[in-house]
C-alpha cells in the first residue's frame, strides 16, 4: 500500500522537493511509517525564503491594512476550528500524543488566531512630548521582514501557531520548518492557510532534517528573525548562527521545572498536579514538572500516593480516548529516556516505580516507557539537572521554605515552577523568588493565548502569547519632523 505523500508549500503552490527525495514519517504507536515527507535541501530553502522575501517587499501583503490582516487571521482560525478533529488525528499519528490532549489542543488553537487577529490593528505608536521646540516626534511599529519559524515535535501546530499568529498580525512573512519527525500537520495547516485567502508567499512550509537545512535557514541573509522552539543545544547553535547576521531571535528551550509541595497543601490535589505535571504527554513537554520537591515531613506519605495513582495509568493506543499514557514520540527520544533510566541507577537513585521500557500488554509495538519515579535523588545528580523529556520523576526532599527555593533555583533552566501550599504569605514570597517564566500555584500545566509564556535563564529568550508576543515581531521607529524656519549650527548636535 502506498503511503500518503506530502509536498512543500511555497508561494501558495504545492511543489515537489527539488531533489525529488522523500523520507518516511513514523507512527510512534506502531513504530511503522505512515506517510512520506519531502526531504528539503538548500535549494528549497532558497525558494521558500525567496518567496517570503518577495511577498514582504512587493505584491498584495504589504498593501493590506492591519484590519485586513486581522480578518484573514480570523478566517484561518475559523478553518482550523472546522478541521480540528482531523488535525488532531494527524498529530497523534505523527507524534503519539493522546487524542484526548491533541483534540483539546486543536479545538483551542483558533484562539491564537482570533486574539492576534484582533490585536493586528491595535498596535499603536505614540506622540512623544519631546523636549525640543518646533519638533514633532512620534513612534510607529513596523514588521521585521522574513521570519523563519523552526518548531519541534511535541506540540507541532500549537508551537507553530504561537509564532505564526503574532508574526502575521505584525505584517511579516514566514518560512515554517516543522520538526522532521512531525511535519505532516504543518502541510495540512498550509491547506487551510491557502483556503483562508492569504496572498502568495506570506507563509511557506518546507520540511527536512535540521542537520541538512537548519543552518541554511538561519544564516540566510534575507531572514530578519528566527523564532525557535526546541532543545537547548540546538537553540545555542541557532543563536550563534543568528548572531552572525545580528538577526532578531526568540528561543523557547527546555526546562527542568520544580513542582514544590509543602505539608500544608491540599495533598490529594497536589498528587494529581504532580502526576499531570510529569506523566501527561509522556513527560515530553518543556514545562514537565520533572523535579518533585516535597517537604520532608510528608515525603513518604506523598511518594506512596503518587506511586499509587501513577500505577493506575492506562497505557495504549494514543488514538483511544481511554488511554492515559501514550508512546514516546521518536526513536532517538525513546533511546535517550532509556539511557537516563540507566543513569538513574548508576547515580544511586531508588526506583519506586517503572524504570524500564514498557512490557505491558497494553502498550503497542512502538516506543513505550514505563512511568518512572525515583527517590533518594539530590539536586546535583544529572537526572535532577538535565532535561530528560520523558515520564521520569526525580523526588527531592526539603526542610523549609529557604531550602525549597534554593533547590528550585539551583538549575540552569527557568521555564516553569509549581507551588502547592495554602499559606498566602508563602505563595507571594516564593512566587516572587522563583526564577521561572511561569509559576503555577495549586495548579499545574495551564496555558492561554492571553498570558505570556517563556523562559528565564537557559530556558529561552522572548515571550510567546499575550500582548508581549507581538513585539517579538515588530520594531519601533522614531520619526522627527522639524517645523523650525532656520536650521541651527550644522557642526553641533542639537540637544536642546
Ligand atoms: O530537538 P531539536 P530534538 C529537547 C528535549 C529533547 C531534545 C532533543 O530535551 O530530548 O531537545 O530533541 C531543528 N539549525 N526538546 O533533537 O534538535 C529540527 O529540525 C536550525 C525540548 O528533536 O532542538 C527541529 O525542527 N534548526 C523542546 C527543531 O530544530 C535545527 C521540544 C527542534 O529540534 C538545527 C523538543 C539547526 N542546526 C525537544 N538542527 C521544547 N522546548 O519543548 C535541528 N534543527
Amino acid at each position: 500500500m502506498s503511503l500518503p505523500k506530502y509536498q512543500h508549500f511555497i508561494n501558495n503552490e504545492w511543489c515537489d522537493p527539488t531533489n525529488n527525495m522523500w523520507y518516511e514519517s513514523f507512527n510512534p504507536y506502531t513504530a511503522k511509517p505512515w506517510c512520506l515527507i519531502p526531504k528539503g535541501n538548500k535549494e528549497d530553502v532558497e525558494l521558500a525564503i525567496g518567496s517570503a522575501h518577495q511577498a514582504f517587499k512587493t505584491g498584495e501583503w504589504p498593501t493590506l491594512t492591519p484590519t485586513q490582516r486581522g480578518q484573514l487571521l480570523y478566517k484561518l482560525g475559523d478553518l482550523i476550528a472546522e478541521h480540528a478533529d482531523k488535525l488532531a488525528e494527524i498529530e497523534v499519528m505523527d507524534n503519539g500524543k493522546l487524542i484526548s490532549e491533541m483534540s483539546a489542543q486543536l479545538h483551542y488553537l483558533p484562539q491564537w488566531f482570533y486574539y492576534f487577529g484582533g490585536l493586528a490593528d491595535k498596535i499603536e505608536g505614540s506622540v512623544i512630548p519631546i523636549d525640543k521646540p518646533q519638533v514633532f516626534n512620534y513612534t510607529r511599529y513596523e514588521p521585521l521582514g522574513v521570519v523563519v519559524a523552526i518548531t519541534p515535535w511535541n506540540s507541532p501546530l500549537l508551537l507553530a501557531s504561537w509564532k505564526i499568529a503574532p508574526a502575521l498580525a505584525a505584517g511579516n512573512t514566514i518560512v515554517l520548518k516543522p520538526s522532521e519527525f512531525t511535519s505532516a500537520s504543518a502541510f495540512e495547516f498550509a491547506k487551510l492557510f491557502k483556503a483562508a485567502g492569504f496572498p502568495p508567499g506570506v507563509l511557506n512550509v518546507i520540511s527536512g532534517f535540521g542537520r541538512d537545512i537548519g543552518d541554511d535557514l538561519v544564516l540566510h541573509p534575507q531572514v530578519a528573525k528566527v523564532a525557535f522552539t526546541g532543545g537547548t543545544e540546538t537553540g545555542k547553535r541557532v543563536y550563534e548562527n543568528a548572531a552572525k547576521g545580528i538577526k532578531k531571535v526568540s528561543l523557547e528551550l527546555g526546562g527542568k521545572s520544580p513542582n514544590i509541595v509543602f505539608d500544608d497543601a491540599n495533598i490529594d490535589n497536589a498528587v494529581k498536579g504532580v502526576i499531570s505535571g510529569i506523566f501527561a504527554a509522556t513527560g515530553q513537554t518543556c514545562i514537565a514538572g520533572s523535579r518533585l520537591l516535597v517537604q520532608a515531613s510528608i515525603h513518604d506519605e506523598f511518594v506512596d500516593k503518587i506511586v499509587k495513582l501513577a500505577k493506575t495509568a492506562k497505557m495504549g493506543d494514543p488514538l483511544s480516548f481511554e488511554t492515559q499514557v501514550g508512546p514516546v514520540s521518536t526513536e532517538p527520544q525513546f533511546e535517550k529516556i532509556l539511557s537516563y533510566l540507566k543513569l538513574a541507577k548508576e547515580e544511586g537513585a531508588h526506583c519506586v516505580l517503572g524504570g524500564d521500557r514498557a512490557k505491558s500488554s497494553q502498550a503497542g509495538t512502538g516506543w513505550f516507557v514505563e512511568p518512572s519515579i525515583y527517590t533518594h535523588v539530590h539536586n546535583k545528580m544529572r537526572i535532577a539537572q538535565e532535561e530528560i523529556f520523558g515520564p521520569v520523576l526525580a523526588v527531592i526532599p526539603f526542610k523549609d521554605d529557604e531550602e525549597a527555593i534554593s533547590i528550585a533555583n539551583d538549575i540552569p533552566y527557568g521555564l516553569a515552577a509549581g507551588l502547592w501550599t495554602n499559606d498566602i504569605k508563602r505563595i507571594l514570597e516564593l512566587s516572587n523568588k522563583l526564577q521561572a517564566g511561569t509559576v503555577w500555584v495549586n495548579t499545574y500545566r495551564m496555558l492561554s493565548y492571553l498570558s505570556p509564556f517563556g523562559g528565564y535563564k537557559m530556558s529561552g529568550i522572548g515571550r510567546e502569547s499575550g500582548k508581549e508576543a507581538i513585539y517579538n515581531y515588530l520594531q519601533a521607529k522614531s520619526v522627527w519632523i522639524s517645523t523650525q524656519t532656520e536650521t541651527p549650527n550644522p557642526f553641533v548636535m542639537r540637544l536642546k
